[in-house]
Formats: structure tokens, sequence, C-alpha cells
């Protein structure tokens, strides 16, 4: 496949961008070689600079639920942006999202919009910290939060593990109160919960983690947490900035039927212009400035062009039966794959949560971070390189989740699957 231009680009960007890139999951270092320029994205379908068209699985990592360039994105944006991109004062469009927000998602009462995923889970954690009054916070290996300083924490040693900063440049301090748990482990949470009488103030969770290829919660699990942070007086925060919107209408946790106490949100709520969330119950959400003592703030949060955007996603995913749409061809795909693997000798464990999957390249099922650690890596590397070749485009690291739209056809899946059937024959 002809990259030049897309190489000339990257040999540019390097000049001028650490890495070439403007987030480290773009720069191919999981998978090797170097990344292609995107200048065009329609429907299920990305070309990148030199003309190559690919089946994009990615969806700019969540966004793009209804494909690329869908018409009622663009037009909605461009008739915001005709009257003025930002004001810093309120727009109606910030009332609007934040009451289709809590109408979709029971569990909000109030919500406050910020710029992205990242800031939406640093300021749910402030929050439920000034609301409880307690420092600590557990989080669990394999789920990616954003990188505020205290979250760049992964699992240490043992079951109780007190994080280490991940990330250079974040003093231990700013991680001390940071307690990193296995995902799906109920007792470490049990154990974690009597080790820190009345020191908690909560526990943040991806309910489907998608930052280590994918994984589900075993049956029981959310419900246990539910209650294990009920009974200690501590919050349930689900992150579902990826999952939020996509695993149904109020997302995961009404696939699940929990009611965590506060939630995130990003990606689809802002259709691809910058847009991050948060929201909860009124008491606690009442406790950020300008009413009470946590502050938080956001020159463009609620920018009433990045609000079209969001509500112009939200309201068509409300209209067009997307969500039965989303089941049905994850579904195709994952039968399609497992079919693929199974003609090819290959070991691979699909796992799949309505439009989010992930293939992991081992004969073991994935059910957290340790078993996903135990991909076969340079398989996943030259599946995904004979798939790009193949004009299909997937995550580029086996410890990220695929990504399925409502353009998406029947078409588009089975041509992928047939790729597959051809490349796992030579990996
Ligand atoms: P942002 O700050 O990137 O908008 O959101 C952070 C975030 C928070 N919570 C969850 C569950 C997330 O998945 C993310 C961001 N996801 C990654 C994909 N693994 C974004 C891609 C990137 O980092 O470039």
């Amino acid at each position: 496949m002809n990259r030049e231009r897309s190489e000339k680009l990257f040999a540019e960007a390097l000049k001028y961008i650490p890495g070439g890139v403007n987030s480290p999951v773009r720069a191919f270092r999981a998978v090797g070689g170097q990344p292609f320029f995107v200048n065009r994205a329609k429907g299920c379908k990305v070309w990148d600079v030199d003309g190559n068209e690919l089946i994009d699985y990615v969806g700019t990592w969540g966004p793009a639920i209804l494909g690329h360039a869908h018409p009622s994105i663009i037009s909605a944006v461009k008739a915001a942006a005709e009257l003025g991109t930002s004001f810093g004062i309120p727009n109606p469009h910030e009332v609007t999202m934040a009451r289709l927000i809590c109408g979709l998602v029971p569990s909000v009462q109030k919500v406050r919009m910020t710029n992205s995923g990242t800031e939406a889970c640093m300021s749910a954690i402030r929050l439920a910290r000034g609301f409880t009054r307690r420092d600590k916070i557990i989080k669990f290996d394999g789920c990616y939060h954003g990188h505020a300083d205290s979250l760049l924490v992964r699992a240490g040693s043992g079951a109780l593990t007190f994080g280490h900063p991940d990330s250079a440049g974040v003093p231990a301090s700013f991680t001390q109160h940071t307690i990193v748990l296995p995902y799906n482990d109920v007792a470490a949470v049990q154990a974690c919960f009597a080790a820190n009488p009345d020191a908690i103030a909560g526990i943040i969770i991806e309910p489907v983690p998608g930052n280590a290829g994918l994984y589900l919660p075993k049956p029981g699990y959310l419900e246990a947490l539910r209650e294990i942070t009920r009974t200690n007086g501590a919050l349930l925060i689900f992150d579902e900035v990826m999952t939020g919107f996509r695993l149904a209408r109020g997302g995961a946790q009404e696939r699940f039927k929990i009611t965590p106490d506060l939630s995130c949100f990003g990606k689809v709520i802002g259709g691809g212009l910058p847009v991050g969330a948060f929201g909860g119950r009124a008491e606690i959400m009442d406790y950020l400035a300008p009413l009470g003592p946590v502050y938080q703030a956001g020159t463009l949060s609620g920018n009433p062009v990045a609000m079209a955007a969001g509500l112009a996603n939200l309201e068509e995913l409300q209209a067009s039966g997307a969500y039965e749409k989303l089941e049905a061809a994850g579904a195709q795909l994952e039968a399609g794959m497992k079919d693929a693997a199974r003609a090819a000798g290959v070991p691979v464990q699909f796992n799949r949560c309505g439009s989010m999957f992930c293939g992991y390249f081992t004969s073991e099922p994935v059910h957290n971070l340790a078993d996903a650690m135990k991909s076969d890596r340079e398989r996943f590397k030259k599946f995904f390189h004979g798939m790009l070749d193949a004009g299909v485009y997937l995550a580029p690291s086996q410890f990220e989740a695929g990504f399925i739209s409502t353009a998406h056809t029947t078409a588009d899946i089975e041509a992928t699957i047939q790729a597959a059937a051809k490349v796992l024959r030579t990996v």
C-alpha cells in the first residue's frame, strides 16, 4: 500500500510534535511501523493522504458512533458556528444538553460539562473527595480514566496496592491516596475497605473496561461494588467516557442495571468535538462551585459548537434504531471473527459488549489485565498490519477496544471477516 505522503508528513511531524503525534496511542508504537495521516472520513470509512480507503474500527476512539461526517452533525456544527464559536456566557445548547443527559441517565440529576474525559474523571474524583471528606480512591488495573496525575497509576503487586506513579513527573505524594486493585475481584475490594475504614472517598471504574482491550464484569461484580460502596459510605463512580450512550441509551449503567453515584462521560456526547461531562445525584453535584466548596471550571465548557455536535449525535442515536443496529453488527462481527480464527487454527479470545470488541491472541479467557497480558502481542502486530494492508484499520494496540458504528453495513463487516480469514492464516 502506497503511503508516501503519510511518510513525508510523519517525518515533518516528528520535527515539531513529540513522537509526531498529539496523543501517544496514535503513534503505532505498540504495533511497529508508523502512523498514516487521514484528511477525509465518511461513514465507516477513512481515506489516508495517499488515497487509501480503510474500513475504520477506531471511530476516533468512540465518538463516531454514527460513522464519520454524519450529515446531522455537520449541519448542526455549521449552523452553530455561524452564530459564534464561543461566548464564555451561558448559551441555550448547554441547557438542552444537560436536560437530555439527565433524561437519558436516571442516576444523573445534575451534570457539568468539561472539555475532555480526563477533566470529567479528574473533577468527579475531586468532587467525591470533597463530598465525603475522605482522600483515598480505588481504581482498577487496566482501567484508564485520562491522564490526571493521581490516576496515572497501575496495579503494583499484591491485592491491596498503593499506587506508584506510572508516569514520570508524578510525585509519589500525588498518588499516595490512589489504591489500585485487580478488576473482577470482589474480595480484594472488601479487604481494601476493611483495611481503610472511613478513608475511601470512592471507587472509579470503567464498568466495561475498554483500555486494556475489552473485558466484561463477571456476573454480580458491579452489584457487589454498589453494595460495598453504599455500606461503607463511599461513592461509586462509573467512568462511562467510552461506554456512555454506546452500550445502551443510558450507557453501561442501563445495560447492567446499576445506579452509580457519579458518572463521567465524553466521546459520544461531543460528536467528535472536545467534550466531557460528569454528573450524578444533585446533593453531590451541588458541592460544586459556584454553589459549593469544590472548585471546577473550563473556558470552553459547554461551548455552543461542541454542544451542537454532541446534541446532534445523541438525538440521532435516539431516533434511528441505532442500538439494535449496533448490537446486530457486533454479533455479526463476533461470529465471523470466531469462525475465521477457528478455521485458521489460531487461538483468539474475542470479547464483545454491544459495539465494543477486542480480539486477544490467547487461548485463555480474558477477564482482567493479568489475563490480557498473556496475549501474544507479536501475533497481534502481524494481524494488525495484515488487516491494514487489506484495508481494515483496527486499534493500533492489543490493549485498545474496537468500535463499530451504525455506518458499518453488513457488507463492510463481511469484508472485514473475509480479510481476517485470510490474514489469520499468515500470523
Ligand atoms: P480524554 O481525556 O482522552 O477525552 O478521555 C480520557 C478517558 C477517560 N475514560 C475512559 C474510559 C477513556 O477511554 C478515556 C480515553 N480513551 C482513550 C482510548 N483508549 C482515548 C484515546 C487517546 O488517548 O488518544
